[in-house]
């Protein structure tokens, strides 16, 4: 909890890749909306993205634009605090003290950790361990809520209970968080290939929309995304995924209900001409606010913003300390 009274909500996005359609309707807007009911602490989880093989370079070179992307769609400096992971050492210090709680069998289950280790020739041990980094990111912020998307939920359960746990074993020490998943667009599906989430790390990039695609890149994306043979318009999300998944983008951008849009067509073509135009206007805006910001601005933002996610960290971790009485 805050101290202004409010919840603390925390939440993280990795400078993976490229914002794409995906982080921003399970996730992002979320973050956005939520600065109005919540203390929001917001966090590029740099670290975390290393946990694959990188380049040298290429994680920082994306930070600073992924920044500029969340500012865009909206994460307001004034209402909340916008800052990078690796800025805040307690994050890998917390890890430790949780992956000390953490069960080998439980970090086993987690299936991001089996989808991103799967065909992978080199697999690290931060990849294995990454959920314990994570719930150190949100309980060092006294977190309340966490606005994720779906493919997190195993993750912040994992979070509660090895929460729990320490505390059980150091006493109440830690705050214990609750997720907080939309109800529409909590898992967006890769257009080329709706079994999977869209996911900046794709096979190809024809089958995710990217925030910084063109509105013809959007509409040409749109008109070649993968449906069924049926020919029926029907919102069913195990047996027409594609097409689902196209009711589910236009519902969630228009605050409408998917199985009611669905009545409405009886063509996949309008239905995807409708689902690419609906998108094009809620992503008008955000582009015209990236267009105008400067990096010396945004890493300013992400200086200050580090600043005040220490101030908030660095008693949490005290306590932490306090707790665990290791010698001084
Ligand atoms: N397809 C999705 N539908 C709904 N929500 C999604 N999120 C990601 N993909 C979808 C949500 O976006 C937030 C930030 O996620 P992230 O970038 O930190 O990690 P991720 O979940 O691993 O996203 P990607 O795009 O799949 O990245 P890569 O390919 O690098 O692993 C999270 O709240 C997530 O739920």
């Amino acid at each position: 909890m805050a101290t202004n009274d409010l919840p603390r909500a925390f939440s993280g996005i990795q400078p993976s890749g490229e914002v794409h359609l995906g982080n921003y309707l399970g996730a992002l807007r979320n973050w956005v909306s939520t600065q109005e009911t919540a203390d929001s602490i917001y966090c590029i989880v740099d670290l975390h993205a290393l946990s694959v093989p990188r380049e040298p370079g290429e994680i920082g070179r994306n930070t600073l634009s992924l920044a500029a992307d969340l500012l865009a769609i909206g994460i307001d400096p004034e209402k909340s605090t916008l800052f990078v992971q690796s800025n805040v050492r307690e994050h890998t210090e917390l890890a430790w003290h949780l992956q000390c709680v953490a069960a080998f069998g439980e970090l086993r289950r987690m299936t991001q950790f089996k989808d991103k280790s799967e065909d992978q020739s080199f697999i690290s041990t931060a990849l294995f361990t990454y959920p314990a980094l994570q719930a150190a990111d949100i309980v060092l912020y006294d977190s309340d809520i966490v606005p994720v998307g779906d493919d997190q939920r195993q993750h912040i359960e994992f979070t509660r209970d090895i929460v729990e746990r320490f505390n059980k074993r150091f006493g109440d020490t830690l705050v214990v968080p609750q997720h907080r998943i939309p109800t529409a667009g909590a898992r967006i599906r890769d257009l080329q290939n709706p079994e999977k989430k869209m996911s900046k790390s794709a096979e190809s990039p024809q089958g995710v929309i990217f925030l910084s695609d063109t509105p013809a890149q959007i509409e040409k994306k749109m008109k070649r995304a993968v449906t069924d043979n049926d020919g029926e318009v029907r919102f069913d999300p195990e047996n027409k995924p594609g097409v689902s998944n196209l009711l589910t983008i236009l519902a969630t951008c228009t605050d409408a209900d998917p199985a009611v849009l669905a009545e409405q067509y009886t063509q996949y073509g309008p239905l995807k001409t409708d689902t690419a135009a609906a998108l094009i206007a809620v992503l008008e805006p955000i582009w015209e606010r990236r267009a105008q910001l400067d990096d010396q601005t945004t890493a300013e933002i992400l200086r200050v913003g580090a600043d005040k996610a220490r101030a908030v960290a660095e008693p949490v971790m005290e306590r932490v300390r306090d707790a665990v009485q290791l010698h001084r």
